[in-house]
């Protein structure tokens, strides 16, 4: 009972009251008109793979880059780790349990992320796996008393994280049912990355590097994608692990910095938006839920300064949402929902998906396979984009994960167990 009611002043702590005038009412979206992903910015079709490759892409990462999210810094930075504690039989022999400390530089008080690592026993040869960020801390995933309480701050500066935290989120985290399916779960604290309030770029990784023009420099959600790179980083050097068969995934705010972060690095083998909405998969110029100008007010920090210039002005992006999808492609990719979340705009992330669609079938792949906003529950799990809606909440569900692994065993070309 006390775990549930943490939870829920958890979850209520990180979704501002919505703002009267919110439009929910599909007859009152007025009508918008998409930027063309095949169409470059001066007005030339993109007539082949190549020129999406060469031409497209990098001019959308760069608007994206500069309008957006802002521009992640290219200085590679030295990662130092270092295995603080391991369990070979984890969840009743099921699991090994790794907590590796990774700092981000070689001085001895470098930040730090550490990474929670649930590898299945008994497999043959490397396993793929599933990376995503957690948001309450590594000890909220699981019970488990072993694992770490995040020194980090936790939501506002000064909030220390508590013993009383542990295993809170863990029904977004069924590391049992992942692991009995073959797949590595790997996660770590957003908050050691870069700590979620409006700090002027202060503390956490934007310290390590050189501030730079605020117009185009990278907020937090660039901050937390840079993150789930550096994290990739590691992976490409656990033994255990196949690092061409990670699939990237977030939640909410963690499923923006996830597409983000998916965008830019190559390396996510599969990307999946659980419930990303506004600046996630969620088609800006649709004017349903949540807006440009309530998120860039809410978190100032999240985005890039120039995205403030667009802040009830939608229609003069750039760019739009589907765009951003489409730079994951021909990389398999997820997008899903939930029917109580119409803050996130259910079928505006849908309809993000759909408008990648043209560019997977430009490079070959069978993209999005329906054309019609799907009844609930009746998952897209065949094609190189995947969409769901199911009942329930803002939230990560057993059956979002379950179509997550059913997703991820057709790309990676596993039997169903
Ligand atoms: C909300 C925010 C959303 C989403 C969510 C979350 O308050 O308006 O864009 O990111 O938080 O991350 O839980």
């Amino acid at each position: 009972m006390h775990r549930l009611l943490l939870l829920l002043c958890f979850t209520l702590s990180l979704a501002p009251a919505q703002p009267p005038g919110t439009n929910y009412d599909e007859t009152k979206v007025p009508k918008y008109t998409l930027p063309d992903p095949l169409v470059m910015a001066d007005g030339t079709p993109v007539k082949d793979a190549a020129m999406w490759r060469k031409q497209r892409r990098p001019e959308i990462l760069a608007l994206f880059s500069e309008q957006v999210y802002g521009v992640t810094p290219k200085a590679k930075v030295k990662l130092r780790t270092e295995v603080l504690e391991m369990d070979k039989s984890a969840h009743g022999g099921l699991a090994t349990r790794k907590q590796v400390r990774v700092w981000f530089g070689p001085a001895s008080d470098a930040p730090f992320m550490d990474l929670l690592i649930y590898l299945p026993n008994g497999a043959k040869g490397r396993v793929p796996a599933f990376l995503g960020l957690n948001f309450g801390g590594n000890h909220t995933v699981q019970p488990d008393t072993e694992i770490r309480v995040t020194k980090s701050w936790v939501r506002a500066k000064g909030n220390v994280a508590t013993e009383a935290e542990r295993g809170t989120g863990s029904s977004r985290w069924p590391v049992d049912m992942i692991v009995k399916r073959g797949y590595a779960v790997v996660t770590a604290y957003y908050g050691d990355i870069d700590p979620d309030f409006d700090d002027g770029f202060k503390n956490g990784v934007h310290a390590l590097f050189p501030r730079t023009s605020s117009a185009n420099e990278w907020g937090s959600l660039g901050a937390w994608a840079w993150g789930m790179s550096r994290a990739m980083d590691v992976l490409e050097k656990e033994k255990e692990i196949d690092a061409a068969r990670v699939v990237l995934h977030g939640h909410s705010r963690l499923g923006k910095a996830a597409l983000w972060a998916g965008a830019q690095d190559e390396r996510f083998a599969v990307v999946i938006s659980n419930d990303s909405g506004e600046g996630g998969a969620a088609l800006a110029r649709r004017q349903f839920g949540e807006t440009t100008a309530r998120i860039n007010t809410a978190f100032p920090h999240w985005f890039a300064g120039n995205f403030k210039q667009y802040n009830g002005k939608e229609d003069t992006i750039p760019v739009d949402q589907h765009m951003l999808l489409a730079l994951i492609a021909p990389r398999p990719l997820y997008v899903d929902s939930a029917l109580e979340d119409e803050w996130a705009d259910p079928k505006g992330e849908f309809l993000g998906a759909l408008g990648a669609d043209p560019v997977y079938r430009l490079l070959g792949m069978p993209g999005l396979l329906v054309k019609e906003f799907p009844a609930v529950e009746k998952p897209t799990l065949d094609g190189s984009i995947g969409y769901h809606i199911r009942k329930g909440k803002h939230d990560v569900t057993d059956y979002d994960w379950t179509q997550w692994m059913n997703f991820a065993d057709r790309h990676f070309k596993r039997a169903a167990r």
